[in-house]
């Protein structure tokens, strides 16, 4: 077996903040497939062709944003090393029993330099994807409902502490870097992509003014033409997309960003290569951050590189990393905030140099915003 350690992305908990117009979203409109409830209220799904319970857990709060992004890994005793070598390297860990998530097992739970909680776990009910293990027809209803993506693929933090994520990764968990973003000085990482596996990435990390964000959460599609349709199917059902669709330069990836019915960004995607851990990783100067980004347009999308949903904890009072020059008006505080989104700094503080007057920029994004029917995220404001 050549892939072992840990598997996979394996389930996503995110909160939004009206459980039902989401439920309606994610099973009808993203096509997932509603797998049932617990007592906390938790809806649980899966997309079409996964065989594990669950990789989606949505939870009512009252700001959207990431609690829980967690992996699979090949065993139980991988899952005891693993919290044995996070603890050596100084990470604390938790246990939650198992059956605390449907059909799950025990989940080893530690907390990112950057405040993402993180879970890892050995067992999830086998629930198959609808078809049968013997002789099984190539899709099935479930595969054309929505949009109808495959799987959870992956998912994009933010945070202030990113070299310390990169770390616990990299030396711990065995992921390999793939990609990476770097300042003007050639080494500070701006944004990074890791896999475990042979995706061209599993996770990956922006540098963001405060810990704990989310900035979207992935699904892949099959082909580029499933995403186009992806895309009339958005906006048929008037889902506010962020970008595309286009293709990335960075991992290659034909790709679409929208926002679930509570300002948290998903991303429908397709593509991309092949990736081996004997590759060198692919290195984008910051100026060339826009054809990464976007390489037909070669444009910075300021929504993009501003809008996260938020922390599960209270977020770190904003601190500047030591070794990164700051912009024009010096540190950039939260701007303004709504129960979708916590608007920040450009995710890279020297992407501010694009971005002469700091007001002139935050007005832009509230105009993209109101053009794109999320007035109300501003109407309690
Ligand atoms: C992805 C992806 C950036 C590009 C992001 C890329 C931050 O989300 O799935 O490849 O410029
Ligand atoms: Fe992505």
């Amino acid at each position: 077996m050549a892939i072992t350690g840990v598997l996979r992305p394996g389930h996503a908990q995110v909160r939004v903040l009206n459980l039902e117009e989401d439920v309606k979203f994610y099973r009808d409109v993203l096509g997932l497939v509603e797998m049932g409830r617990d007592g906390q209220g938790r809806v649980y799904f899966k997309a079409w062709d996964e065989r594990d319970h669950h990789s989606l857990v949505l939870r009512q709060a009252d700001r959207a944003g990431l609690d829980i992004f967690a992996f699979k890994v090949d065993s139980v005793a991988t899952l005891n090393k693993l919290e044995k070598d996070l603890n050596a390297y100084g990470v604390a860990t938790r246990r939650i029993p198992a059956g605390e998530m449907l059909h799950t097992g025990e989940r080893v739970s530690f907390v990112l330099p950057c405040g993402h909680n993180i879970e890892l776990y050995a067992e999830k009910k086998d629930v198959g994807n609808g078809l049968p293990y013997s002789n099984p027809d190539p899709w099935c209803k479930a595969a054309d409902t929505g949009m109808a993506p495959t799987r959870m693929d992956h998912a994009l933090l933010g945070g202030v502490e990113l070299d310390g994520a990169r770390d616990i990764f990299m030396n711990v968990l065995g992921f390999y870097m793939t990609e990476e973003v770097v300042a003007e000085d050639g080494k500070t990482q701006i944004a990074i992509w890791l896999s475990c596996s042979n995706k061209n990435h599993d996770i990956a990390f922006v540098r963001a003014p405060e810990n704990g964000m989310l900035h979207h959460v992935s699904y892949f599609i099959e082909t580029w033409e499933r995403v186009l349709r992806a895309a009339d199917l958005m906006s048929m059902n008037k889902v506010p997309v962020d970008i595309g669709p286009t293709r990335h330069g960075i991992t290659r990836g034909a790709t679409i960003y929208a926002f679930d019915r509570s300002g948290n960004r998903f991303e429908t995607f397709s593509g991309g290569y092949i990736a081996y851990p004997d590759m060198h990783k692919l290195t984008w100067p910051l100026d060339t951050l826009p054809e990464g980004l976007d390489f037909p347009q070669r444009k910075l999308h300021e929504s993009f590189l501003t809008v996260f949903t938020w922390p599960s904890r209270a977020p770190e009072p904003f601190q500047a990393p030591g070794s990164l020059p700051l912009g024009t008006s010096g540190a950039f505080p939260r701007r303004r905030t709504s129960s979708r989104f916590l608007f920040c700094a450009p995710f890279a503080l020297e992407l501010s140099r694009h971005v002469a007057d700091p007001e002139f920029h935050w007005r832009r994004i509230c105009r993209w915003l109101r053009g794109q029917n999320l007035r109300n995220a501003f109407a309690a404001q």
